[in-house]
């Protein structure tokens, strides 16, 4: 029997028998609904809500998750006022703007790039090596050669604003990563077509002022983005060290493919990280989730973090609960 349905059918048990086995246990929290929700549903992380409005609208439609996702994150890869995703991002320390993206499917097939330069779309080259190559990461000078060749042209990613920010740091070179970004960072968006089916994609620049070479976690399968479409998916925003080093995103789906509501799985990931994370008053990081009912949720360990939902042609943002 599909999860799904025998979740369904224990909990008409549950009900006859007057008891609720912890498992299906409700959460009334402002960021679970319980109810079997209406498809399809986009969400992300942060305010982004042009990216949702962009993929919610292409799924109302009747676009596919995947076709959804990678459109819908590309909006933000495309916004220069955003320093923190795509074109305009901040630089590293040596003044390189290097990109990380991921992208997975419904059928479990995932593609990644990595320290990727002077390519506007970084999600789209990631859905390249995941269709066209026998790969799931290219890095680099590899993944540019790749981009290049499929025919993505190459850019000039520092906006003169994002090089005059880097030119002010360059006086301290302070290196203290802002715990929420003016609300604006990592994208990380989850779709749930008409079908049923969940796509997902993560794209940044990463931490600004990185060092030269440094990779975080959004381009990490299972830690930035994971998806299984018998369960439903995940996505991280943050201090990208404490989130690999959980394996967070997997982490998420594997609590709600044990039972838990996308927040309970949320709030759980993060009880973790900040239980391994001595210093975790000094960093944020945020799980967003949908399960395969379109119910969703969101958590982090500091306030400060929502997530933009579409559903319904209403596209809302949502404050999400925090450790802290
Ligand atoms: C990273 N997780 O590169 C990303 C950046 C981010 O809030 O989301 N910052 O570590």
């Amino acid at each position: 029997m599909k999860r799904r349905n025998f979740i369904k059918k224990a909990g008409i048990t549950g009900a006859v028998l007057g008891t609720t086995p912890s498992i299906f246990a409700q959460d009334f929290s402002p960021n679970s609904n319980t109810k079997k929700s209406t498809l399809p549903i986009a969400i992300a992380t942060w305010n982004f809500h042009e990216a949702t409005k962009k993929a919610g609208s292409l799924l109302d439609k009747g676009t596919s998750a995947l076709d959804a996702v990678e459109q819908g994150v590309m909006v933000e890869e495309a916004n220069l006022k955003n320093t923190t995703v795509g074109n305009g991002g901040a630089p590293d320390r040596d003044g390189n703007v290097t990109l990380d993206a991921c992208i997975m499917s419904p059928n479990g097939n995932a593609g990644s790039v990595v320290y990727l330069k002077n390519i506007e779309h970084p999600v789209s080259v990631a859905r390249k090596v995941m269709e066209d190559t026998p790969h799931v990461m290219l890095a680099g000078e590899g993944a540019l050669q790749f981009a290049i060749q499929n025919g993505f042209k190459k850019q000039n990613l520092l906006t003169e604003d994002s090089e005059k920010a880097w030119k002010e740091w360059l006086k301290e070179k302070e290196y203290k990563p802002i715990i929420n970004i003016e609300n604006h960072d990592t994208i990380g968006m989850l779709c749930i077509d008409k079908d049923g089916d969940i796509a997902g994609a993560c794209t940044t620049s990463g931490l600004a002022y990185k060092m030269n070479g440094r990779v975080g976690d959004s381009p990490i399968i299972g830690s930035g983005l994971y998806v299984d479409n018998e369960v439903g998916g995940a996505a991280a925003t943050g201090m990208g060290e404490a989130i690999m080093k959980s394996v967070g995103s997997f982490l998420v789906v594997e609590l709600m493919r044990n039972g838990r509501s996308p927040q309970e799985a949320c709030k759980e990931a993060i009880e973790r990280i900040v239980k391994k994370n001595d210093n975790h008053n000094d960093f944020q990081a945020c799980f967003i989730a949908i399960n395969k009912d379109g119910e969703v949720g969101g958590y982090s360990i500091h306030d400060g973090f929502s997530y933009a939902k579409y559903q319904d042609s209403e596209n809302e943002n949502v404050k999400c609960k925090s450790y802290l």
